[in-house]
């Protein structure tokens, strides 16, 4: 039987009210020693799910704290075992006395996530449902908070059994001509097979798809500004952010180290870094700025190259641009307020011309068609998160994309005629890998890993 385990379940700080959460079966008992009803009555002499005003007393009788107190038994609680909350005043020594306490009469301390990985192993939520809670408490935006609610639901849990439940049933029916060839069971065509197996690798194909955004929701875009000094990097920063953060000058090598800020745009979190301009320098400070600014550059998602179109390609701008060859990247050419000495035309030959911009931080001339240019970067072709189900998790995305190699593997052998033997085992492989999203076939460390992710108390 599981132990009974307690934590704090809101956040450590002044707050009106906090959380202790007890779960586990001597839950009932354990509250029963430590809460106190205001009318001398015990816990378990009201109805359950029912909120009950009392005191916590500590074990010499002194009163810590007024309270309320809820028992809700299990199956039908959070984590599917018997569960008691108490809520007192939201000061951080209320709260550990209180902890302290549970602690005293037996209950043992929580581990990170550890409430939802027994609602996991309770069953009161798949594997892909459990993740999504951590997506709710950690959503960057109104968008990203979406999509996380719409995955604990199990829209994603449920587009995920779809696809497996029908490549189980054609392993069942290949299994069964396999074991007795000689029965008149229905054969199942190669063609047959095909096409469920082209069925499964389309739906897998459109997660997939949507796997990008998913992920920039939930994690953020890390976006680097890029570019030689003096071209305007750290104003296009302040422009998008709508306040003066970096410094801004006439003189090259203002910036000197990254300047990381996260920012909404149109629902889109973006993790901005403005960086040293890249140049060679004898200057000590501004060439330390300049090897973080490339190591930035390596990390980051998407690069942002900023020109300065008021004057001709330099050396270093070249360097720049040849830097980000094989990386996601937008080319912005600067202060078009002022007269243009730069090659528009060859710049949109080399690097494609929607993916090269122009736009005058000064006049705020083409900001409008930068923040566009995001968004369909961000959304694609879908242009929204309205509707659909995306992949959000990098866990999902991974198992996904070797899914889809098992199809691919499956569909090559059904196109041969190679035996269904060996269609059965690429499709088992599908089928094991589907089955780790949700969490039916996923190995203990795993889900010990991505448990020990959670916050305290969740
Ligand atoms: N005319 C004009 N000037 C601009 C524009 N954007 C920036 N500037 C000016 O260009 C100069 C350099 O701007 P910064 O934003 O400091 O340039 P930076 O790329 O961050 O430069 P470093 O930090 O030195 O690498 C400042 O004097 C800005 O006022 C623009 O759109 N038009
Ligand atoms: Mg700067």
């Amino acid at each position: 039987m599981e132990d009974t385990i307690s934590a704090i379940a809101t956040a450590l700080g002044e707050g009106a009210v906090g959380i202790v959460r007890i779960s586990g079966p001597n839950s009932l008992v354990l509250a029963e020693q430590m809460f106190f009803t205001k009318d001398g009555n015990t816990l378990s002499m009201y109805e359950s799910r029912r909120m009950v005003y009392g005191h916590v007393e500590d074990e010499t009788g002194n009163t810590v704290d007024e309270a309320l107190c809820v028992f809700m038994p299990g199956p039908h609680s959070y984590t599917g075992e018997d569960v008691v909350e108490i809520q007192c005043h939201g000061g951080i020594q209320s709260l550990k006395t209180i902890l302290g306490l549970t602690f005293a009469k037996g209950a043992r301390p929580a581990e990170p996530g550890e409430f939802t990985k027994r609602a996991f192993l309770n069953g009161r939520m798949d594997l892909a449902q459990a993740e999504a809670v951590m997506d709710i408490i950690n959503a960057r935006s109104k968008e990203a908070l979406k999509l996380a609610i719409r995955q604990q639901k199990g829209q994603l849990s449920t587009e995920i059994r779809h696809i497996r439940d029908a490549l189980k049933d054609v392993v069942v029916h290949l299994e069964a001509v396999i074991d007795y060839p000689e029965e008149d069971i229905e054969d199942v065509t190669f063609d047959e097979v095909r096409n469920c197996i082209i069925t499964g690798l389309a739906s897998v194909n459109n997660l997939l798809s949507r796997a990008h955004t998913g992920k920039i929701m939930r994690e953020g875009l890390l976006t680097a500004i890029v570019g030689r000094p003096n071209v305007g990097k750290s104003s296009l920063l302040n422009c998008l952010l709508r306040e003066e953060r970096a410094i801004v000058s006439e003189i090259p090598g203002t910036t000197r180290d990254v300047i990381q800020e996260q920012m909404l745009i149109e629902g889109i979190p973006l993790v901005l870094a403005d960086t040293a301009g890249i140049r060679k320098t004898d200057d000590f400070v501004e060439s330390i700025g300049v090897e973080k600014t490339k190591e930035i550059l390596a990390a980051s998602e998407l690069a942002v190259v900023v020109l300065d179109g008021s004057e001709p390609l330099r050396i270093e701008d070249k360097e720049i641009l040849s830097s980000i060859e094989g990386r996601e990247h937008v080319i912005i050419v600067n202060k078009v307020d002022l007269p243009c000495l730069l090659d528009l035309e060859a710049l949109k030959a080399k690097f494609g011309p929607q993916n090269v911009l122009t736009l005058s931080v000064k006049s705020t001339k083409g900001v409008d068609a930068f923040v566009q240019w995001l968004k369909n970067f961000v959304y694609g072709a879908g242009g929204t998160v309205e509707k659909g189900v995306f992949v959000q998790n990098v866990r999902h995305e991974k198992l996904l994309s070797t899914t889809k190699e098992s199809l691919k593997d499956a569909l090559m052998a059904a196109e041969k005629h190679i035996p269904y033997d060996c269609i059965v085992i690429d499709l088992r492989n599908a089928i094991n890998q589907l089955g780790a999203i949700t969490g039916e076939t996923v190995q203990d460390e795993i889900i010990n890993e991505i448990f020990a992710r959670f916050c305290l108390g969740k």
